[in-house]
């Protein structure tokens, strides 16, 4: 696989000079200062992709080209946002760019209660507790319907036998501060949301307010139509994607739960299949997120990568390890449930020039004072893709794949 890394433009603060000596041979990224919603023009496309190439590496995938609200709850300007959305596909195909990862997750991108949160070996990783959750959920968005809701969650069967998450969200009320909610609505709402060109900035005045406004843009929109409107924008742009050979790759709902009374329709082997029964055109994929997938108990990643690899466009290699108690944390990229050894093994055999990624790394050895965005930290991740590179330099011996690392004399 096409070894690269998620790049946020030129004020990331880990710099294509430094991605350049450690085996990165693509950039994914988007351009990230153009509003959601307005075209990207080919001048823009143009001068990033020429910045990424003054550095000998290459723009190989778009991560992302936001779907703007309105597609999914299918608003009064869903169609002219639509017409727009192939006007930029035009541009980047016209640039030489052909994977494009979106996600069709209404409000909220992806979604964790804690950005450090410390492993036994003093590094720290993103990590997801249910009872934070529905704490937000209940106390601090005190959304209509949230407290009947968890009462009546279960987790997965092998989980969180005897769990009462409600019990413990109201435990935690007891002792919460003004300084605490305002952590856990950063942690959210913010610091996730902010880097990723979804709904939420750095710097937003009432984000809770925000919040419930795009809440109620969902009022009446169950799974079954927002599977509708899927359908709808994935039909209207395959036309435009097969003129300009684009291939466009959904990521999976992170994590793959419903969450905040909102459908979400990309969490499972049953809902990937039917995205891509929907609209059987190979340009309809997807991005195969290991980690996104391996939060939920009841995916079997290997066997989901091997059923959907003729049809994935773009690789997220990245596991979790679940809790007994059903929470979630980021595992090594060595551990965890994903597998990624089996994983890079199935995805080698079927295309060896597909794109991959690390995803998320543990945040470690100062990482944590360098104002990286969450997840994406320097050392933890250029460590995973030490690892990723290895793994791939075995399996790729194994199956008689010759490969070169750029950039050395060997
Ligand atoms: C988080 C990312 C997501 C992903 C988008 C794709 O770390 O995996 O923000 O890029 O959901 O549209």
């Amino acid at each position: 696989m096409e070894r690269t890394w998620r790049w946020f433009g030129k004020k990331d603060k880990i710099t294509l000079a430094m991605l350049r000596q450690i085996g990165v041979e693509g950039i994914v990224t988007a351009l990230h200062d153009v509003p959601l919603g307005e075209i990207w023009t080919r001048e823009k496309i143009h001068d990033l992709k020429t910045y990424i190439e003054s550095y000998g590496m290459r723009w190989s995938v778009v991560e992302s080209l936001p779907v703007v609200e309105s597609i999914k709850y299918a608003g009064p300007d869903r169609d002219e946002q639509i017409e727009r959305y192939k006007v930029s596909l035009r541009n980047l195909s016209a640039e030489g760019i052909h994977t494009i990862c979106y996600n069709f997750m209404p409000v909220l991108d992806w979604a964790r209660t804690d950005l450090l949160h410390s492993n036994p070996n003093g590094s720290s990783n993103l990590y997801f507790n249910y009872a934070e959750f529905a704490y937000f959920d209940i106390y601090i968005l005190q959304r209509e319907g949230a407290r009947e809701e968890w009462a009546k969650f279960r987790f997965p069967e092998g989980y969180g036998e005897g769990r009462d998450v409600l019990a413990e969200a109201d435990a935690m009320a007891q002792n919460m501060t003004p300084e605490k909610d305002h952590q856990l609505v950063e942690t959210i709402v913010i610091k996730t949301q902010g880097f990723v060109s979804g709904n939420f900035k750095e710097g937003d005045k009432e984000p809770i307010e925000k919040f419930r406004k795009f809440l109620d843009l969902y009022k009446g929109i169950d799974k079954a139509q927002l599977r509708a409107n899927m359908k709808y924008f994935l039909e209207a742009i395959m036309p435009t994607c097969e003129e300009c050979g684009m291939n466009m790759c959904v990521h999976p709902d992170d994590p793959p739960i419903e969450i905040l009374g909102l459908p979400r329709i990309v969490r499972t082997e049953e809902d990937i299949q039917w995205m891509l029964d929907a609209v059987p055109n190979k340009h309809n994929g997807l991005t195969f997120c290991a980690g996104s997938l391996s939060a939920g108990a009841y995916n079997n990643v290997v066997d989901m990568a091997r059923k959907f690899a003729s049809r994935t466009h773009f690789v997220h290699l990245r596991s979790c390890h679940i809790f007994p108690n059903g929470d979630f944390t980021e595992a090594s990229h060595l551990g965890g449930r994903a597998d990624l050894i089996e994983l890079a093994r199935v995805f080698e055999q079927e295309n060896p020039e597909l794109p991959m990624r690390v995803d998320h790394g543990m945040t470690m050895l100062g990482d944590e004072d360098k104002g990286y965005n969450a997840g994406y930290s320097f050392l933890g991740r250029m460590f995973a893709l030490g690892q990723v590179q290895g793994i791939l330099a075995t399996v790729d011996r194994e199956l008689g794949i010759k490969y070169q690392q750029p950039g050395f004399f060997d």
